[in-house]
């Protein structure tokens, strides 16, 4: 006995009845036996002629003792039984039976190519699918089903454009996190200053990128080690811009993959401390300090989800002390500036930036057994949950810390 896995699809004539039928019709044949069927999802129609209307589509567990050439020729017969014409390609039609998955068998004959070849792409096919077999394996791509409907699945994208008229200034943005958050606030409608310590190239592209977004955006330069860089990149921030409403301390030092990596503990120390928090803490009190002044304005540092709990190793004790000051300062600093100005601070867990790319298979392993949403976070996922704790949305949240880590630490 096979296994195999069959799509259905109709959009023309009463719809439900078409794919009812065609179960029946598969049911009814000696050699096939449907074991399980899916609900029937109302899809738009992908691809074909203008003007088509909803399909419904489905899919099926069948096992049979037929070869996949024989069972195609089964489906075919079924179609033909239903009243199906064969016209225009992608064109509306009574029922469309295609064969997905059997077995584990990759075919690829002129009349016949399994896994059906576009199925990955589709999310009519993907959802029904993974609603009676999120386990199975794609014998090719060596995804399971859940796995390729969460690749197909499109971005979540914010409608709108809810930070119009506001300005932004987000630290460390030529890259990773930053540059994420940079340009999600660009795509909600805010004019970003965009800073860098050293890569200005990387810096005047996201610059550039943030432009392309329909807003105004210029590149700040500053090593915020040095205090009075920090002093001056507040002045020019409100030299450039007559108010800034929304920053974001992200800068950081890279202390994983930088040339600090290299360096002793007690080098890497005096970095972060330098960078994470004092930095942090200057730029805060000083735009804070502006915001209050004009009335209003939102500051978003950024704290990390383990500082709680604790991490084995260098950079665990490093990263803890550092982002567990930047948290505890933020709390306390929401309580100064309020009610004019909110702060608050994001805690990401396992973001998948430099370091996360390049890291062996033992901390890949370790990420998705840590994580109960089974895969690293992504820049973008902080960054849309920035965007949103500085925009109106979030009027009522201040002094809060809010992790982003897929579950990982509750
Ligand atoms: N063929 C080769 N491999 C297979 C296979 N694994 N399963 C050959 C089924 N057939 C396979 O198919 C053309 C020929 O492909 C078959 O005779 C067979 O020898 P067809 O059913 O005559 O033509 P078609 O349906 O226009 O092409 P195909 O490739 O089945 O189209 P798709 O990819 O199924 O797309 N939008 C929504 N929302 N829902 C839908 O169900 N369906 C389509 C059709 C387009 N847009 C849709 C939907
Ligand atoms: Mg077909």
């Amino acid at each position: 006995m096979s296994t195999a896995f069959i799509a259905l699809g109709s959009n023309l004539g009463d719809r439900n009845a078409n794919l009812l039928a065609a179960l029946q019709a598969l049911q009814d044949r000696p050699s096939i036996v449907v074991k399980q069927t899916s609900s029937f999802y109302e899809t738009e129609p992908v691809g074909g002629p203008p003007g088509q209307g909803l399909y419904l589509n489905a899919a099926a567990l069948v096992e049979t003792r037929l070869s996949p050439g024989r069972l195609l020729q089964a489906l075919l017969e079924v179609e033909a039984q239903l009243g199906r014409q064969r016209q225009e390609r992608f064109g509306p039609r009574t029922i469309d039976l295609d064969l997905l998955l059997f077995d584990n068998q990759v075919i690829d004959e002129e009349n016949l190519t399994v896994p059906h070849p576009r199925m990955q792409e589709r999310l009519f096919v993907l959802e029904p699918l993974a609603e009676i077999a999120p386990k199975a394996v794609h014998p090719i791509l060596g995804l399971t089903v859940r796995e390729l409907l969460r690749q197909a699945q499109p971005p979540f994208e914010w409608q709108g454009r809810e930070l119009k008229n506001l300005r932004a200034v987000v630290t460390g943005s030529s890259s990773g996190i930053g540059k994420a958050i940079a340009l999600e606030l660009a795509r909600a409608g805010a004019d970003v200053l965009v800073h860098c310590g050293k890569s200005v190239s990387a810096g005047e592209e996201v610059a550039g990128a943030a432009r392309a977004l329909g807003v105004r955006s210029q590149l700040i330069q500053a090593d915020l080690r040095d205090r009075e860089q920090c002093r001056q990149l507040v002045k020019e921030a409100w030299r450039e811009w007559p108010r800034i409403d929304i920053w974001v301390n992200n800068a950081g030092a890279d202390t994983l993959t930088g040339e600090t990596a290299e360096l002793p503990f007690d080098f890497k120390l005096r970095e972060l401390l330098a960078v994470d928090v004092t930095a942090t803490m200057l730029l805060s009190r000083l735009a804070g300090a502006m915001m209050k002044e004009q009335g209003q304005g939102v500051v978003l540092n950024m704290g990390w989800d383990q500082a709680d709990i604790g991490m084995a190793g260098d950079s665990g004790q490093l990263f803890a002390a550092s982002k567990a000051a930047v948290m505890a300062f933020s709390k306390s600093l929401a309580l100064t500036l309020a009610p004019e100005v909110r702060v608050n601070c994001l805690a990401p867990g396992w973001i998948r930036t430099a370091w996360g790319e390049k890291a062996s298979q033992t901390w890949q392993d370790r990420v998705l057994r840590e994580t109960p949403l089974q895969r690293w976070g992504t820049p973008e996922d902080v960054a849309r949950t920035a965007r949103w704790l500085v925009s109106p949305a979030a009027a009522f949240i201040t002094g809060q810390i809010i992790r982003i880590n897929g579950g990982a630490v509750r």
